[in-house]
């Protein structure tokens, strides 16, 4: 579809797939020929990622950045590669089923339905595991936990490095582990003498009496202990800081490498389908950082976004995007800027399934079949045992609808790139990947899922195993090098951040058991469950307000931008005084999104202050602070 009309307002004139194609090729070689074939861009989240990255690395450019980076666990994989030399990735190699203790900072499994951790956690607490949760909110895992910390928001490294503290002065760390493993006892030893529980309760309002039983009990369970890593971890900017005093924690207590800890995944390889080999760009993302962000380790979609808004000190400012399955709106922190570099593309095509804000911001519109209609590229997962997964098609395609891979083949033809997509049916290609690991699509379309045997070491560390670390000593780093030497404090430092002014709280928001994102706020069956989200209110909050249950309100934030829609309240003893919660995804400005709508408040469009993290530049999202309007227009500041 062609968007016609003015941006945002989702106006179409069906096209065909071959005018559509023609607009995109046309459009992308003139982009190459003016600027270079590295000014364009992927953003991707999902399964079409592998067929458009194809693309665009045939066309001759990297630039492909995915919103679960920058805007989700990328501080986690920094701090994790630089303390074990190895990231965690997704789905995390927690062995949450054989823990003794689950400590979840801010991570609300159960509302956040990773299922796999969801089930192991069950498990878990079945035998008996203690579940500690630090959370400024009574999250659905606090309430199945033996400690609730209800931690002042954005304090966290505070109580961490005080744990830190405790495990090691009473000598609670695991001394073997440490010694064989470890680079840095030390220094981190000198460092933390004044993080005393006294000094946390300052901070964080956490007692000290449950700051030292909360670490004891992470001590008496150890190694099979889990200082979680969490997930969406882009909080305050210091984020990589205080996953890497998550991941201190983990290797002090000796979890790493060990049962109840963290396990060593294993993944089968399974070889692309081949095609030439990709041309080399001379640019790519990371010169538009301009020598910052060393240490991230993938593209940075906020990173993308801003070297498209024309700078006179860049040469290579994109000027196409291919958003295949993100609504970067509700997806990037700064709409405003989102927008700014929206207006300054040459080329916008989106991919999606339905009308979403970001569709209505395209050129061209690539509509596809939902996950129901269509193959998938294999899923090819590590875990304890690795495993593959086939998704095929239940139903035939609606409407005019394709599948991604087979837009991306299509369109190669138009731009004289057919040979790297040399199969006829996707079918060809999963059956020649599955007969190179000695199966079939035959078998897999009975089967569904197949296990395969491990074919190296062990689950956990052998006892006293000689194990090398991917880190510049070889071991792990207590006392980051790689942080040191690209100038950053080599220890988790603490930092005060701001607070919210009178009358205004803390922003915070999360996930809800039955959506995904803002991706399922139209879709009639979990509607059915929930429509629209509410804003949590302490009592006391709303007593000094007026508020009422299901009152509606309007947020307002910090730089006076208010939400579109108002939000109903939510009165409960389960957030803090300082904070107000919603569940992120709601808010839908789109009026195509006939059920979304204009239900609730959203997150994204309250998150105008960035916290970008000086270490991998994620974009720290909850320092945002929001205040109650009880009518759209102002008659002045509140
Ligand atoms: N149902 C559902 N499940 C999902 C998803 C989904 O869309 N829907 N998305 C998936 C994805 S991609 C991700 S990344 C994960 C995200 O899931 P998580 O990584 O678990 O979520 P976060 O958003 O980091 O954390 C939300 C929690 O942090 C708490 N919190 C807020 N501020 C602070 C603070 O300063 N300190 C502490 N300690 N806690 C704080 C909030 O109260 C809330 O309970 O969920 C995954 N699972
Ligand atoms: N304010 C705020 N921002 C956040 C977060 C937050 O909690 N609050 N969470 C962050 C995190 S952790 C993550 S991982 C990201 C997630 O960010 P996104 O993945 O961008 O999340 P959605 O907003 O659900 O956008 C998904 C888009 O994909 C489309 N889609 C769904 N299925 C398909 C399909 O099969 N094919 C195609 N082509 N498209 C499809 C949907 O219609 C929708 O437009 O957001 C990050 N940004
Ligand atoms: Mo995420």
């Amino acid at each position: 579809m062609r968007v016609v009309g003015a941006d945002g307002k989702q106006t179409y004139k069906e096209v065909s797939w071959d005018e559509a194609f023609d607009f995109i090729a046309d459009r992308m070689q003139k982009i190459k020929v003016e600027h270079g074939p590295e000014c364009t861009a992927l953003f991707t989240h999902g399964s079409g990622g592998h067929y458009w990255g194809t693309l665009l690395k045939a066309f001759g450019s990297t630039n492909i950045a995915a919103p679960s980076y920058a805007q989700c666990r990328g501080p986690r994989e920094v701090a994790f590669i630089a303390t074990f030399g190895e990231g965690l990735d997704s789905p995390e190699s927690t062995d949450i089923r054989d823990t003794r203790c689950l400590v979840l900072i801010g991570s609300h499994i159960g509302e956040n339905m990773h299922n796999g951790q969801v089930q192991e956690m069950s498990d878990a607490i079945d035998k008996g595991a203690t579940i500690i949760t630090v959370d400024p909110r009574f999250s659905t895992a606090a309430s199945k936990s033996k400690f609730w910390l209800p931690i002042k928001p954005a304090t966290d490294i505070a109580l961490l490095l005080t744990w830190i503290h405790e495990i090691i002065n009473n000598e609670w760390y695991d001394k073997a582990y440490v010694e064989q493993y470890t680079y840095g006892f030390e220094q981190l030893k000198a460092y933390i003498q004044p993080f005393t529980p006294e000094w946390a309760y300052g901070i964080t309002t956490i007692k000290p009496d449950q700051i030292r039983e909360t670490a004891k009990e992470m001590a008496n369970a150890s190694p099979a202990v889990i200082i979680h890593p969490g997930r969406h971890v882009t909080w305050y900017g210091d984020d990589t800081q205080r996953l890497r005093a998550v991941a201190i924690l983990n290797a002090l207590l000796g979890s790493w490498g060990r049962r109840g800890g963290y396990f060593i995944p294993e993944k089968l390889e399974v070889p692309d389908y081949p095609h030439p080999p990709f041309p080399k760009p001379t640019r790519d993302w990371r010169l538009a950082m301009k020598g910052k962000y060393n240490l991230a380790d993938l593209a940075l979609a906020n990173g993308v976004c801003d070297a498209t808004i024309p700078t006179p000190d860049l040469d290579c400012n994109i000027k196409g995007w291919i958003v295949n399955g993100t609504n970067l709106i509700m997806t990037l922190p700064d709409k405003k800027k989102t927008i700014e570099a929206l207006n300054n593309l040459e080329l916008l095509v989106v991919v999606d399934t339905m009308p979403m804000e970001i569709t209505g911001y395209a050129d061209i519109v690539l509509p596809e079949c939902t996950y129901l209609e269509r193959w998938d590229d294999l899923r090819v997962v590590h875990g304890r045992i690795p495993n593959i997964a086939l998704r095929m098609p239940a139903a035939e395609p609606k409407y005019n609808t394709k599948p991604a891979y087979w837009m991306a083949k299509e369109l190669s033809k138009k731009m004289g790139l057919e040979e790297y997509f040399a199969w006829d049916s996707y079918e060809d290609v999963l059956e020649w990947q599955l007969k190179q690991v000695g199966s079939s699509l035959e078998e897999m379309k009975r089967i569904g899922v197949k296990n395969f045997p491990r074919t190296f070491d062990d689950l956990y560390f052998k006892p006293g195993e000689d194990i090398t670390f991917n880190t510049n000593s070889g071991k792990i780093e207590l006392y980051s090098t790689a942080f040191q030497d690209e100038g950053f404090d080599p220890m988790p430092v603490y930092t005060p951040h701001m607070e919210p002014p009178a009358g205004f709280y803390h922003l915070n928001y999360g996930r809800a058991p039955m959506h995904t994102f803002s991706r399922t706020a139209n879709n009639p069956n979990l509607t059915d469950l929930m429509d629209e989200n509410k804003v949590w209110v302490n009592p006391k909050v709303a007593k000094e307000w007026g508020l009422k249950n299901d009152q509606p309100v309007y947020l307002q934030n910090q730089d006076g931008i208010v939400s579109d829609f108002p939000v109903k309240v939510r009165v409960t003893e389960r957030i803090r005084f300082d904070s107000v919660y919603i569940v992120h995804g709601f808010g839908h400005s789109d009026k195509k999104l006939s059920r979304a709508f204009g239900k609730g408040a959203s997150d994204s469009q309250l998150i105008t202050r960035v916290l970008i993290d000086p270490i991998m530049g994620g974009t720290g999202m909850r320092g945002n602070f929001v205040t109650f309007r009880f009518e759209k227009e102002s008659e002045g500041q509140l």
